[in-house]
């Protein structure tokens, strides 16, 4: 069935009757991507080796089937591969990179990033083979009438979506980075992105370069961040 806009939709129920799973298989499914998932580590330095494209693309289709505001679905990603167009983000990236590290982050920013030893220098931006570059849709344009329409929960809707990114990704044995240049609004420019869009995130995508390094970061324990009740 082809999108039309939530706004022009009426309330139509269908059944839904998913599959039911035994108790033993829910334990194991959960168990085991319990596991796949600690695995999941963000990488900031990619192989320029080829990444199966399709892979990327279902990744990007599984952030799609995320739960949104309203179902509003207010993203769009921008899947960049062009050496060109990576090279011109890098730079611009850098540029305001060079800023926020020579001081305009503040000292208690800097020092909370000093255990990821991040610094302006962003390579993965023209290393790794695609960036994703995420877009919310702030409100809902459409660009021939020019009409538009409230979007309800971006944030938390595009945040969602970007996890699900992640998750999708690592699964598939790839890596990613969630970067936020900052500011990014020269991201809108150099891919062209209509008024109603604000960029999200940059994710490049790859294989690890195969001298990478991660940050020896300690996750917090699960008693620390589940409460019952
Ligand atoms: N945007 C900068 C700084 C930065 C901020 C946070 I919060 C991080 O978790 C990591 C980096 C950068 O990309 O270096």
């Amino acid at each position: 069935m082809a999108w039309i806009p939530i706004h022009d939709q009426p309330y139509d129920p269908v059944p839904y009757r998913p599959a039911r799973v035994t108790a033993e298989e829910s334990l194991r499914a959960a168990a085991d991507l319990r596991a796949r998932m600690d695995e999941r580590r963000t990488v900031r330095a990619f192989s320029a080796e080829p990444v199966p494209e399709q892979a990327v693309i279902d990744a990007i289709a599984v952030a799609a089937t995320a739960p949104s505001g309203a179902h509003q679905q207010p993203w769009t990603f921008v899947l960049v591969t062009d050496p060109e167009v990576r090279a011109k983000i890098r730079e611009a990236a850098e540029r305001e990179e060079q800023i926020s590290y020579a001081g305009r982050l503040g000292e208690e920013w800097l020092s909370a990033l000093r255990p990821l030893g991040t610094d302006q220098n962003k390579p993965h931006l023209t290393d790794a083979p695609y960036l994703i570059v995420v877009f919310e849709q702030r409100y809902y344009l459409d660009e021939e009438s020019d009409e538009q329409h409230k979007h309800y929960y971006v944030d938390e809707s595009v945040g969602i979506a970007v996890g699900m990114l992640i998750t999708a990704l690592h699964l598939a044995g790839l890596a990613a980075l969630t970067h936020t240049p900052s500011p990014m609004k020269f991201l809108s420019e150099v891919l062209n992105r209509p008024r109603n869009e604000k960029a999200f995130a940059v994710i490049p995508v790859g294989y690890p370069a195969d001298d990478a390094t991660v940050p020896k970061l300690i996750r917090k324990d699960l008693e620390q961040v589940l409460v019952r009740f």
